[in-house]
C-alpha cells in the first residue's frame, strides 16, 4: 500500500508527464527550422525579442544556434534542447540540423522525442532530407506536424504541396488553416475549425509579435482591405476545401498516419501562433508505445534527464 505521501508525489508526476510536448523540429537545410524555433520561443514569451539566424551587427543571433560557428555560417550544427512553458504546458523542443553532414544528430533526437514538427518551404516542398527525416519518424511511428513556411515568397499552389505530402511521403494532410494572398501578398491564415480569419501585420524584422486582425470571412471590411484577387481565391479555396471531405482522425495521427497542416511565414510571425496552440493541443504527453519503436526506450531516458 502507498502511504498518502506517496500516492501525492506520483499524482504528481503524472501531471508533470501529462503538461510535457516534447519535439523536434526537422526537415531538409534551410527550411527555417531555427527562424521557427525563435519564434515559437517569442510566441510562448520565453523571450521578448526574437533574434534572427543571420543577425546583423548588433542585432540578437536566434537561440538555438549558439555556436559560434552556426551564428557565423547562418546553419545549425548540433541538435539544441529548448524548454518554455505555454498555457500551461511544457514544451521540450529539439531544433536539428538539416544538413546532411549532422544527421546522425538528428536520428538520435528522433529517438527521444514523443512528436515531430515536420517544416516544408513552400516552394520547394518535399526535399530529399525531409524524406529521409521522415522515412525515420514513419520507422519508429512518430506523429508528425507540418508547418508550411516561407509563405511570404513566391511558392507551389497549397492543393499541391497538399498532394505532395500525400503521393511522396504516402500520409494523409489534413490542413487546419488555410493561407491568404501568396507570395509578397501572404497576409495571414483562415482557421479552418474555427471558420475565423487571421490577418497579420509586419513588424521590423519579425523581432516582435505581430499584430493581428481576427474576424469572419465574410466581414465586407476584411474583403475589401486584402483586396479582390487575394479574397475571391480564399473564397473558392474555402469552398473546395469543403466539398473535399477532409477529417483529422486523432487515433491515425498520432500512429503516424495523417498529419495536421499549417501555413505561415516564420520570419514575419504569420500563422506561428496557431500553430503553437496547435502543437499544445495535439502533440502528445510521453505516455507506452502502442507500437515497437525501435531504439527508443533505451535513449529516451538519457535525454530527458536533461531537458
Ligand atoms: N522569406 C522567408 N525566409 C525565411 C523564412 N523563415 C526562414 N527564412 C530564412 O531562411 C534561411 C534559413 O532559415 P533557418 O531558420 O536557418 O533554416 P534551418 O532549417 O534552421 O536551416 P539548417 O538548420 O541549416 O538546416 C534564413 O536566411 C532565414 O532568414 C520565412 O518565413 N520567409
Ligand atoms: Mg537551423
Amino acid at each position: 500500500m502507498f502511504e498518502l505521501a506517496e500516492m501525492a508525489v506520483i499524482e504528481e508526476i503524472k501531471r508533470e508527464v501529462e503538461r510535457r510536448r516534447t519535439f523536434a523540429i526537422i526537415s531538409h537545410p534551410d527550411a527555417g527550422k531555427t527562424t521557427l524555433t525563435e519564434k515559437l520561443l517569442l510566441y510562448s514569451g520565453a523571450i521578448e525579442l526574437a533574434g534572427a539566424v543571420k543577425a546583423r551587427k548588433k542585432q540578437r543571433h536566434a537561440t538555438s544556434d549558439w555556436l559560434e560557428m552556426e551564428q557565423s555560417r547562418g546553419i545549425s550544427i548540433t541538435s539544441t534542447a529548448l524548454q518554455f512553458d505555454y498555457q500551461g504546458c511544457r514544451f521540450n523542443l529539439l531544433d536539428t540540423p538539416g544538413h546532411q553532414d549532422f544527421s546522425e544528430d538528428t536520428y538520435r533526437t528522433l529517438m527521444a522525442v514523443d512528436s515531430a514538427v515536420m517544416v516544408l518551404d513552400g516552394a520547394k516542398g518535399i526535399e530529399p532530407q525531409t524524406k529521409k527525416l521522415f522515412d525515420v519518424c514513419r520507422m519508429r511511428h512518430i506523429p508528425i506536424l507540418i508547418f508550411i513556411n516561407k509563405m511570404d515568397q513566391p511558392g507551389r499552389p497549397p492543393l499541391d504541396l497538399l498532394d505532395e505530402i500525400e503521393k511522396v511521403l504516402g500520409m494523409g494532410a489534413v490542413p487546419k488553416n488555410w493561407p491568404i494572398g501568396e507570395g509578397p501578398d501572404f497576409q495571414g491564415v483562415y482557421d479552418l475549425e474555427q471558420k475565423q480569419v487571421l490577418r497579420f501585420q509586419r513588424t521590423v524584422r519579425g523581432q516582435q509579435r505581430a499584430p493581428v486582425w481576427v474576424g469572419e470571412i465574410d466581414d465586407p471590411q476584411f474583403a475589401e482591405e486584402i483586396g479582390g484577387p487575394a479574397y475571391r481565391q480564399l473564397c473558392e479555396d474555402v469552398a473546395l476545401l469543403a466539398g473535399a471531405g477532409f477529417s483529422f482522425e486523432r487515433e491515425r495521427f498520432l500512429k503516424g498516419e495523417v498529419a495536421p497542416v499549417y501555413f505561415g511565414s516564420a520570419i514575419h510571425n504569420f500563422g506561428v501562433e496557431p500553430f503553437l496552440a496547435g502543437l499544445k493541443e495535439l502533440a502528445p504527453p510521453w505516455g507506452p508505445d502502442e507500437q515497437p519503436r525501435p531504439g527508443r526506450a533505451r535513449d529516451r531516458g538519457l535525454l530527458r534527464i536533461h531537458l
